[in-house]
C-alpha cells in the first residue's frame, strides 16, 4: 500500500497488463438497486445482486455521489464492490457517473455502502448488470509477479506508480538482483495505490487499501502488507 508499482519495470518482467474488453450480455434491471437518497450517517448497508447462471458479473452505476475528500477533511464514506466470496474488487468515494465496475468470476456481486458520522450525499443508483467482462477490469494473467491491485486514490483498477516510492519499496521486498536481493525474492506483489503522485494521501484511502488486502487474502494469496507512511496535516496513519 503505497504510491503504486511500476509493474512495467523489467524487474516485473515488463508486465504489460491491459484491461479486458466490455464483452457480454447486458441486462437492464427491472428494479433499480439503489441507496436511500440521501443515505444516512454511520451506515453500513450491503446490497446483493445474484444472477444464477452468470459466469462473470459486473454492474453499471448511473451515478454514485458520496461525500468527497476536501482539503484536510477526510471521509470514510465508501462503496465497496465485493465478489460472491466477499473479496473487495473495487472501492469508490466522491462522485462518479455512468460507469461499469470491474467484473468478477461468478454470479454474485455485493455492493457495500459504509458512511461516517457527518455529511451525507445523494448515494447511488445501479441500473444494469452484465454477464461478461468490463473494460475497466485489469487482466494480470500475463504478469508473472503481479497478482492484482487497485488504486484507492483515484478509484480505478490501474495501480501504476506515478511517483516512484511504491516501486522502490517493492524492490526492497521483491528484488531478484544477485547483489541487491530483496527480502522476499520469490514473492509476487498485489499493488494498492493509496498515495498520490506528489507523495501525499489520506488515511481513508490507506484504510480502504488495507480492507482490499485483508478481504483478498485468500483470493490473491496475500500474507504480508507493506506500508511505509508518514503523518502530516489532519491525516495521520
Ligand atoms: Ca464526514
Ligand atoms: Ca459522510
Ligand atoms: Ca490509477
Amino acid at each position: 500500500i503505497d504510491t503504486g508499482v511500476d509493474y512495467t519495470h523489467n524487474a516485473f518482467d515488463n508486465c504489460d497488463a491491459q484491461t479486458f474488453q466490455l464483452t457480454g450480455q447486458t441486462t437492464l434491471l427491472n428494479d433499480l438497486v439503489q441507496s436511500e437518497h440521501p443515505y444516512g450517517n454511520n451506515e453500513e448497508t450491503t446490497f446483493t445482486i445474484h444472477k444464477p447462471g452468470y459466469t462473470n458479473i459486473a454492474v453499471h452505476f448511473t451515478n454514485l455521489t458520496l461525500e468527497e475528500i476536501n482539503g484536510n477533511a477526510d471521509t470514510t464514506d465508501r462503496i465497496y464492490i465485493l465478489d460472491g466470496n466477499n473479496a473487495t474488487i473495487a472501492v469508490y468515494k466522491g462522485e462518479h457517473s455512468s460507469f461499469w465496475t470491474p467484473s468478477v468470476a461468478g454470479d454474485t456481486m455485493h455492493i457495500r455502502l459504509v458512511t461516517d458520522g457527518s455529511v451525507t450525499r445523494d448515494g447511488f443508483v445501479i441500473d444494469q448488470v452484465i454477464n461478461g467482462t468490463t473494460n475497466v477490469t485489469m487482466d494480470w494473467s500475463s504478469c508473472s509477479r503481479v497478482a492484482g491491485g487497485w488504486d484507492t486514490y483515484h478509484d480505478d483498477a490501474n495501480p501504476l506508480d506515478d511517483h516512484g516510492h511504491g516501486t522502490h519499496v517493492a524492490g526492497i521486498a521483491l528484488s531478484q538482483n544477485d547483489t541487491y536481493k530483496g527480502v522476499a525474492p520469490s514473492a509476487s506483489v498485489v499493488a494498492v495505490k493509496a498515495i498520490s503522485a506528489n507523495g501525499k494521501g489520506y488515511a481513508s484511502d490507506v484504510l480502504a487499501g488495507i480492507e482490499y488486502c485483508t478481504s483478498n487474502a485468500k483470493r490473491l494469496n496475500i500474507s504480508v502488507i507493506s506500508m511505509s507512511l508518514a503523518c502530516g496535516g489532519n491525516s495521520c496513519v
